[in-house]
């Protein structure tokens, strides 16, 4: 175990609220994780799939009301509530901890307390940082083994005095009602009551890795973001990393894991993953933006994942992977999905557990936000950087957001601070990763409206001062993309999915200096002959369209950008209210 007495003292503490009736420190060891797999299939808490097909997978069910990320019930606590900002939930520390002592009060007496001492990052790496998550839930213990590294390692690299985030989960009676995940960046603190949904309650991800860390990155000098990591291998075995923030269920594992269109491959172009979801990024002794995965697994949205969508991600989740509710096929013990294929199982669980005819029945087998929690390592392009604990150099970043009209197929920011304005004016569509309503536009900057744990005028101000912080050569450039542009009839105009390895050759080439754009009001655009459509059906004019920009459309979405920046007050950053003023001045 350990004696640092920080973690000692708080565990006592939480025992004492808690009052479990055992408490086990989970080693990372498998004899361990494979007892507590037995344990949860006893219980039914899980249900282990056919081990010829699925070998160490398994089945969760959640409740039916607890399904996604809760925003509204997810709060970020700081001393004032101008730090937290106007987007946050935000309460009193002091209110708010009485309110949650209440509820952990004796609400895990008869249970076991588990103990998961974990990493985000490598163990021992300089970018990685340690959390102790508390929990009554062996899905949650057996998610952070996938999601993150935990065990004895950790104990030890934590030492007898070092630091780390204070992690307390109670499953409690999955009442909605009493449901709170909540966040205390100046007490590096994190608790989250009355959910068992992997947002909510693999405290590594969401909350420690974004909330907490975004907020530390701002008191630090360093950034955690919502992004993938890709490396981007060209015939002649250069690679060059890219990161990408989408919102939520945006296609982020998609772009990560990218297999490109047959030709391109034949020419020797591939795509290495190092992680789809975070990137922590800091700068490097060479004075370029380096970044780390802090994760150790995916954990992906299952519908619309497919051979023929994102090959490498359904292989990943072949074996030692968490299944939470998808749909079981009861012949085979295997399990299916929205989008997997076009053969829905004829004797099925959906995911509600309800028993039905895949053939027959209405509405999802699967829900759609259902989830795989799947091992890394798994992942037949995982980067061989991927441990690599110095992290990879950036060469560009990249925003995007499902738009149906305004934003075209790609474009690049002027300079690092209209990057920072390209970022800080993100919109997108709502999607089921959120409980809420779904397609609504709403602004999202960075893509980290949910994730951001401090006020989002700070944060935008920490960007620009990250900037300043870098040569304009060594800085990655900066990008927006959109797959999900539509014509007047609806339909998608870009192919997406691997044919977006042209837009992201586009990118590379910008980096080296190998092509040229035109300017426009927004920023640089392609010239349309430089967007490699071989063997696409798309005509010179569908792309000349793609690439258009509607200066109609921008100068309603201005006015929009506008009202949304008004809330920041005097606190958003006047490098962000100059560019407003220069893109309004450019569409007029
Ligand atoms: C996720 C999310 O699970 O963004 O990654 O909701
Ligand atoms: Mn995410």
């Amino acid at each position: 175990m350990t004696d640092n007495k920080k973690v000692l003292t708080w565990l006592e503490e939480m025992k004492a609220l808690c009052r479990p009736q055992n408490v086990v420190w989970i080693d990372g060891s498998e004899e361990q994780l494979e007892a507590l797999r037995a344990e949860a299939v006893s219980t039914g808490e899980m249900i282990k799939l056919n081990q010829e097909k699925l070998p160490g997978c398994y089945y969760h069910r959640t409740a039916v009301n607890d399904v996604a990320r809760v925003e509204d019930r997810t709060f970020i606590c700081t001393e004032t509530e101008e730090e937290a900002g106007p987007i946050n939930n935000w309460m009193a520390p002091k209110e708010m901890y009485a309110k949650l002592n209440s509820l952990y009060d004796g609400s895990m007496e008869g249970r076991t307390m588990y103990v998961i001492p974990y990493s985000m990052g490598p163990v021992g790496s300089p970018f990685s940082k340690i959390g102790v998550e508390l929990t009554d839930s062996i899905y949650v213990v057996l998610n952070m083994d996938i999601m993150t590294r935990v065990g004895n390692d950790v104990l030890k690299a934590l030492g007898s005095d070092g630091d780390f985030v204070k992690c307390l989960h109670a499953k409690k009676d999955v009442n909605p009602d009493e449901r709170y995940i909540v966040h205390f960046p100046q007490d590096n603190t994190i608790m989250s009551v009355n959910s068992a949904y992997g947002g909510n309650v693999l405290l590594g991800k969401k909350c420690f890795a974004l909330r907490i860390a975004s907020y530390q990155g701002m008191k630090e000098g360093w950034m955690a973001e919502h992004m993938l990591i890709l490396g981007l291998e060209n015939p002649q075995g250069e690679v060059k990393y890219i990161c990408a923030a989408f919102p939520s269920a945006c296609g982020k594992t998609n772009l990560a894991m990218l297999i490109p269109p047959e030709y391109l491959k034949e020419k020797g172009y591939k795509v290495w993953t190092i992680g789809d979801d975070i990137a922590w990024l800091r700068i490097g002794e060479d004075g370029r933006l380096y970044a780390i995965n802090p994760e150790a697994g995916f954990f992906g949205v299952a519908p619309g994942t497919s051979e023929k969508t994102n090959f490498n991600a359904l292989a990943a989740t072949k074996k030692n992977t968490i299944f939470t509710n998808v749909a079981i096929n009861n012949d085979d013990m295997t399990v299916w999905w929205e989008g997997l294929d076009k053969n829905p199982p004829e004797n099925c669980t959906e995911w509600t557990g309800k028993q039905v005819n895949g053939k027959t029945y209405e509405g999802n087998l699967a829900n759609p936000n259902s989830r795989f929690t799947a091992p890394a390592v798994n992942c037949p392009c995982i980067s061989k950087e991927f441990e690599n604990p110095q992290g990879v150099p950036i060469s560009a970043i990249v925003f995007g957001g499902r738009r149906a009209k305004t934003a075209p197929l790609v474009y690049q920011a002027r300079d690092w601070n209209h990057g920072v304005f390209v970022g800080a004016t993100m919109a997108s569509e709502t999607t089921a990763a959120a409980t809420g309503a779904v397609g609504v536009v709403r602004r999202d900057p960075m893509a980290m409206k949910p994730f951001v744990g401090y006020n989002m005028a700070d944060y935008f101000a920490h960007w620009i001062e990250m900037g300043a912080k870098m040569d304009a050569d060594k800085a990655p450039k900066i990008f927006h993309v959109n797959w999900f542009r539509k014509d007047d009839e609806g339909n998608f105009m870009w192919p997406g999915f691997g044919d977006n390895m042209r837009v992201l050759n586009w990118i590379v080439d910008r980096c080296d200096g190998k092509v040229d754009a035109r300017e426009s009001e927004i920023g640089f655009l392609p010239e349309v002959k430089d967007i490699d459509t071989t063997n696409l059906d798309i005509s010179e004019a569908q792309l000349t369209e793609l690439l258009s920009v509607d200066k109609a459309v921008w100068m309603e979405d201005v006015q929009d950008q506008e009202k949304y920046f008004a809330q920041f007050g005097d606190r958003l950053p006047k490098e962000i209210k100059e560019e407003l003023e220069t893109l309004k001045n450019n569409l007029k």
